[in-house]
C-alpha cells in the first residue's frame, strides 16, 4: 500500500448537550479527520485529540504538528504492508499516541477497502452487534442526573456510566442507585482523586457498581494497586494504560481488574488488539472506551468491540446521543437490546457527508 497524499481537517463538532467531567466542561468536540490517498482509494482516520489537554497532553494542535512534520512524511510514498510496519516507521516519535492512532486507522480503512473486507473481519471479531452503554457527564444536581439517566433508560440503554469528582461522588451515585436499584452502573473519576483523598470511593463500594474507572493519577499504577486492595469493586484503568506493556504491568501488580481499551490512547488499533489478546489470555474483562467520536471513530470502536474479549458494554452510544449533525452518511442507532450493529462494509464501512464535513471544518491541510 503506497500512500501518496494525506489530508487533514480540523473539525469542531457541536455537542447536543454540554459534556462535563472532572477535568472540564465542553459544548463542542474537536478532532482531526484524516484522509489517506492510495491510488483510487481513500482511507479515513480520526485523531481523537481534543482542543484542550484535559484528558491527555495531546491536543489538536500538537497532533497536527506531529503528523505534519514527522508522522506523515514517514508514512508517505513507501510501501506499507501492515499496520505493524507503520508502527515501526513511527517508532522514532516518542509518545503522541493519538496522532499515530489516527493515521493507523486510515491505513486499516485502506487495507480493508483494497481487500473488500470489513475491519471486523480483519480483526477476527466474533460479534455482529455489540453491547453498549452511555456515559453521562456531571449534571447540575443529583436530581438532574437521575432525570438525565432516566431519559437514556427510556431510549433503551441498559448500562450507564456517570462521571464523578471530589464533592460530586457519593451523593450523585447514591441518587442514581436509589432511583434504579437494578441498573448496571459504573463511575468514572478521570484521575480526580489521590490515595489520600479517596475516602469517598470507599462509600461507593457498597453501591453494587460494575467498576470504578480511573480514580487516581494516570501515572500512578502503584497507588491504584494500594486502593484496589481496599475495594471490593473492580478498579478499571483508562488514562493509565498507554500500551500492552502497561496493561501487563497493571495486572501483575493488581492495580486493576478491568481495562478500558481506546485505540487513540494506546497509539492505534493494533496496540488495542494486543491489549485485548493479553487480557483474554488472562481472563481479564475489557470494554471499549469512547472519546465522543464522530461516525468515523465510532465505526472503528464498533469493529474493535466485536472481538470476543469485550465482555462488558462499551461507551459507544448512538450517533444522536452526541451530535446534531454527524459527518458520516451512516447513522448508528441503538437496538432494543442495548446493542449497536457493527458495520459490515469494506474497511471502516462508512462514507462521508460532504456538506456536514464542510460545515464542521476549521482548517485544512494537504501533505504534500
Ligand atoms: O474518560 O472515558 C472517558 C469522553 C472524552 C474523554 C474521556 C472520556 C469520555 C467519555 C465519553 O466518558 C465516552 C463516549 O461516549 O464517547
Ligand atoms: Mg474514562
Amino acid at each position: 500500500m503506497k500512500i501518496t497524499q494525506i489530508n487533514l481537517r480540523h473539525l469542531r463538532m457541536t455537542l447536543r448537550t454540554p459534556f462535563e467531567t472532572s477535568f472540564g466542561r465542553s459544548e463542542s468536540r474537536d478532532c482531526i479527520l484524516i484522509k489517506a490517498h492510495a491510488g483510487d482509494l481513500v482511507g479515513y482516520g480520526e485523531c481523537v485529540a481534543d482542543a484542550e489537554p484535559g484528558y491527555s497532553y495531546e491536543t489538536v494542535q500538537t497532533a497536527w504538528h506531529i503528523i505534519q512534520d514527522y508522522l506523515a512524511p514517514a508514512m508517505l510514498s513507501q510501501d506499507i504492508r501492515a499496520p505493524q510496519e507503520l508502527q515501526e516507521r513511527f517508532g522514532f516519535v516518542r509518545g503522541h499516541p493519538m496522532a499515530k492512532a489516527g493515521l493507523e486507522m486510515a491505513l486499516w480503512d485502506l487495507l480493508g477497502k483494497r481487500e473488500g473486507r470489513s475491519l471486523r473481519e480483519m480483526f477476527g471479531g466474533t460479534q455482529e452487534r455489540v453491547s453498549v452503554g452511555v456515559s453521562v457527564g456531571l449534571q447540575a444536581s443529583p436530581g438532574a442526573l437521575v432525570e438525565v439517566v432516566g431519559g437514556y433508560l427510556a431510549q433503551g440503554y441498559r448500562r450507564v456510566k456517570i462521571k464523578i469528582k471530589p464533592g460530586r461522588d457519593t451523593g450523585d451515585t447514591l441518587a442514581v442507585r436509589q432511583a434504579y436499584p437494578e441498573l448496571r452502573l459504573q463511575v468514572d473519576a478521570n484521575s480526580a482523586y489521590r490515595l489520600e483523598t479517596a475516602q469517598a470511593l470507599h462509600q461507593l463500594d457498597d453501591l453494587n457498581l460494575l467498576l470504578i474507572e480511573q480514580p487516581l493519577a494516570e501515572d500512578d499504577l502503584w497507588d491504584h494497586s494500594q486502593l484496589q486492595k481496599r475495594l471490593r469493586t473492580p478498579i478499571c484503568l483508562d488514562e493509565s494504560i498507554l500500551s500492552a506493556r502497561h496493561a501487563r504491568q497493571a495486572l501483575e501488580m493488581n492495580a486493576c481488574r478491568v481495562i478500558n481499551i481506546k485505540a487513540g490512547r494506546v497509539g492505534g488499533l493494533s496496540e488495542g488488539l494486543a491489549i485485548h489478546n493479553l487480557c483474554r489470555e488472562r481472563g481479564v474483562p475489557v470494554w471499549c472506551g469512547g472519546m465522543l467520536e464522530t461516525g468515523v471513530g465510532r465505526a472503528s470502536n464498533l469493529a474493535l468491540a466485536s472481538l470476543p474479549g469485550f465482555t462488558l458494554p462499551g461507551d459507544i452510544s448512538a450517533s444522536e446521543r452526541y451530535y446534531l449533525e454527524d459527518i458520516t452518511q451512516e447513522r448508528f442507532t441503538l437496538n432494543p437490546d442495548s446493542t449497536i450493529d457493527v458495520p459490515g462494509g469494506p474497511g471502516l464501512g462508512v462514507s462521508l457527508e460532504p456538506a456536514a464535513l464542510e460545515r464542521a471544518t476549521l482548517a485544512e491541510l494537504s501533505i504534500p
